[in-house]
C-alpha cells in the first residue's frame, strides 16, 4: 500500500486519523523528528487543542525548517484543524506568531448570540471547481473556537481556492487549496464518507473535478443528533448496551437482571449507517476492579474507530483513581489513554460536581489542578464534556432555596409551581447543594466545551425532553448544550430544536428498542424544515 507520512508532535485522537487513511488505502509512516520529514513525500500535519500550544511543540522540536521546505519543495501537503490555523499569520488565542505562510489572522466567533466552540457538521462551499472532492451538498465536522473569518477576495487574489462556511452571521474558511497544499479547518477524518473522499482525494492527487452543476448552499450549522449508549457488565460478566427508567437497568420482571440491548461496537456502527452525528458511549459502572490498561472501553473504542468515522464520546470513571496494583493514575493520563484509543471527547459527571463545590468553597477560584482544567489544558475545551445528571426538587416559592429557580408549567405532586434542579453524582444516587445553574457556569469557567444534559426524571419516559431544563441551562452559559433523557419519537427532537436553543439532541432507548431509527429522526426534522446531515454511502 502506498505511504503517508503523519506528524506525530500532538496529543489528541489521532488513531481516527491513521484508521481513515487506511481505510482509503493507504498506510501511515510516523514522522518522529524533523530528519523524518525528508523521507515524507505526502505530509499530513493533524491538529487540536490551543494554536500557541501547537506552535511551540513545533518549534522546540525542530520542525518549522523542515516542514517549510516540504512545502516550498512542491510535495503534497495537508493540515488538519489547528494544523491549517497555523499556516495563517497569527491568532488572537496566542501571541505566538503562526508560520505565515498564508495572509491573515484568526479571531474567535462572538458568543453573544452563539454557542462557542463551533461544533457540529457545516458546509465547505467551493464556489466554481469541486476542490479536493469538497462537495456543496456535503456536510463536514468542525469543532474550534477560532476562525479565519472570510473577506471575498481576499485569499483568492493570493491564488487560493476557497471553501467557506456560516456559522450564524459570521463566514469563514473551511478549506484552503493552492498548489501542493490542502488544508482543512474541519476533520474529515470525522466526516464520515464526504471526509474519507477528501482525504483520499489529496493521497491521490486528484485537486480539481467539476462541480456537476450542484448549487452552492449558503445555510450553516445543521441540527446535531446523537445516539447514546449506557455500557455495563451485566450479571453474566458480558458487556452490553442498557438502558434504565429513570437510571434504573434493571428489568422488573425477569429476575431484576441487567436490560440487554445489545452489543456496543455493533450498535455504534449501525447508528453511524444511520445517520447518528456522533456516538457517546457511557461506562455507567466504571468497571471497578479492573486494572486500567484493560478497560473494556478502550477496546470498544479502538474498534469502533475502524468503522465509525463520526466523533467518539466515552464518559464514566474519568477521575483520579488507584489502579487495582496500587498506581496512582490521574483523570488526564485515563482521558490520554481514551483519546489514544479513538475518543474525541470525554465526558465527566461526578468528578465534575466535586470540582464545582470546591471552585464555589474557594471563592470562586481556580487553581488549575481540577480534571477538567488539566484535560481541557491539554487537549482543548472542544475535547472536555461534562454530563450533568440533575433532578427535579419542587417547592411552592422562590422563597423556600437559595438555589436558582423556575416557575414550571408542570407543577409537582401538591401543586407545587416551581422548581430547581439538584446535582447527584453516582449515577444519580446521591444528590448534592448544588443547583443545575451553579454547575454548570462553574464547569464552563474550568474550561468544559460542551454539556451534556440528562434529567432524572425524563430518562427512559418516552415523554419528551425537558425544555425548562435547557431553557435554564442555555440562559446560563455559552458552551453548546446536548439535550438528553425522555427522546421517544422524533416529534420530541423537532420540539427540542424548535422550542429552545439547544444545540444537539441525543436519544437513547428509542433506538435501541427499535422503535425508530436515527435517520427517521433527520427525515422528519428535515420534513419539518430543520437543516440535517444526511449519511452518505
Ligand atoms: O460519574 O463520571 O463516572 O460518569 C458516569 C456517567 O454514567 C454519567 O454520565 C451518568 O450520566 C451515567 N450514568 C450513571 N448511571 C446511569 C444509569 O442510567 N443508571 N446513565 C447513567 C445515564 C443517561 C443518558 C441517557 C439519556 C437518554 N444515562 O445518557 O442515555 O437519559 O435516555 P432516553 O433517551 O432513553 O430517555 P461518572
Amino acid at each position: 500500500m502506498p505511504k503517508v507520512h503523519l506528524l506525530d508532535y500532538v496529543a489528541g485522537n489521532v488513531r481516527s486519523l491513521v484508521n481513515a487513511i487506511e481505510k482509503v488505502g493507504y498506510t501511515v509512516e510516523w514522522v518522529k523528528s524533523p530528519e523524518d520529514v525528508e523521507k515524507a513525500d505526502k505530509l499530513i500535519l493533524p491538529g487540536v487543542g490551543h494554536f500557541g500550544h501547537c506552535m511551540s511543540q513545533f518549534s522546540s522540536a525542530g520542525y518549522l525548517p523542515a516542514i517549510r521546505k516540504h512545502i516550498e519543495s512542491g510535495k503534497p501537503f495537508m493540515a488538519i484543524c489547528v494544523g491549517l490555523q497555523v499556516l495563517f499569520e497569527g491568532s488572537s488565542e496566542s501571541s505566538i506568531p503562526g508560520l505565515g505562510f498564508i495572509k491573515g489572522k484568526l479571531d474567535k466567533f462572538d458568543n453573544t448570540s452563539k454557542s462557542v466552540p463551533h461544533i457540529g457538521w457545516n458546509s465547505a462551499n467551493t464556489s466554481e471547481k469541486r476542490v479536493y472532492g469538497l462537495r456543496p451538498s456535503s456536510k463536514y465536522y468542525y469543532v474550534h473556537s477560532y476562525k479565519v473569518p472570510y473577506r471575498e477576495g481576499e485569499l483568492e487574489s493570493q491564488g487560493w481556492s476557497v471553501a467557506t462556511a456560516r456559522y450564524g452571521d459570521e463566514e469563514f474558511v473551511g478549506a484552503v487549496a493552492r498548489g501542493n497544499i490542502l488544508a482543512t479547518q474541519f476533520h474529515p477524518e470525522k466526516s464520515g464518507v464526504a471526509g474519507l473522499r477528501v482525504i483520499k482525494a489529496f493521497l491521490d492527487g486528484t485537486k480539481e473535478s467539476d462541480a456537476h452543476g450542484e448549487l452552492a448552499l449558503k445555510e450553516g450549522l445543521t441540527r446535531r443528533v446523537i445516539a447514546c449508549l449506557d455500557v455495563r457488565t451485566n450479571d453474566q460478566g458480558d458487556l452490553v448496551v442498557t438502558k434504565g427508567d429513570q437510571y434504573d437497568v434493571r428489568e422488573k420482571a425477569d429476575g431484576g437482571n441487567v436490560r440487554n440491548l445489545g452489543k456496543p461496537v455493533e450498535m455504534a456502527k449501525k447508528y453511524y449507517e444511520q445517520g447518528a452525528d456522533e456516538i457517546t458511549f457511557l461506562n455507567i459502572t466504571s468497571f471497578r476492579d479492573c486494572p486500567l490498561a484493560d478497560l473494556p472501553m478502550l477496546e470498544i473504542l479502538r474498534r469502533t474507530s475502524e468503522t465509525v468515522f463520526v466523533p467518539l464520546t466515552i464518559g464514566g470513571g474519568i477521575r483520579d483513581t488507584t489502579d487495582t496494583d496500587g498506581t496512582k493514575v490521574s483523570a488526564l493520563e485515563i482521558a490520554t489513554m481514551y483519546f489514544k484509543s479513538g475518543a474525541d471527547k470525554v465526558s465527566l459527571a461526578s468528578d465534575a460536581v466535586t470540582a464545582a463545590e470546591e471552585y464555589y468553597r474557594q471563592g470562586q477560584k481556580l487553581f488549575g489542578n481540577t480534571a477538567i482544567e488539566q484535560i481541557s489544558g491539554a487537549y482543548g475545551n472542544q475535547a472536555v464534556v461534562v454530563s450533568v445528571d440533575p433532578k427535579r426538587v419542587y417547592i411552592s416559592k422562590p422563597t423556600e432555596t437559595k438555589h436558582n429557580t423556575i416557575q414550571t408549567n408542570y407543577p409537582g405532586p401538591n401543586g407545587e409551581q416551581y422548581c430547581w434542579y439538584v446535582c447527584t453524582v453516582k449515577g444519580g444516587r446521591e444528590t448534592r447543594d448544588m443547583d443545575v445553574v451553579e454547575l454548570a457556569t462553574a464547569v464552563e469557567t474550568m474550561g468544559a466545551g460542551e454539556i451534556i444534559l440528562n434529567c432524572i426524571d425524563k430518562d427512559g419516559t418516552n415523554s419528551g425532553f425537558d425544555l425548562e431544563l435547557i431553557d435554564q441551562v442555555k440562559n446560563a452559559i455559552s458552551i453548546p448544550v446536548i439535550a438528553s433523557s425522555g427522546a421517544g419519537n422524533p416529534g420530541h427532537f423537532e420540539e427540542v430544536f424548535s422550542k429552545t436553543r439547544t444545540d444537539a439532541a441525543l436519544g437513547a432507548g428509542m433506538f435501541h428498542r427499535g422503535e425508530y431509527t436515527v435517520k427517521q429522526v433527520k427525515d422528519f426534522l428535515g420534513e419539518k424544515g430543520l437543516m440535517v446531515r444526511q449519511f452518505e454511502s
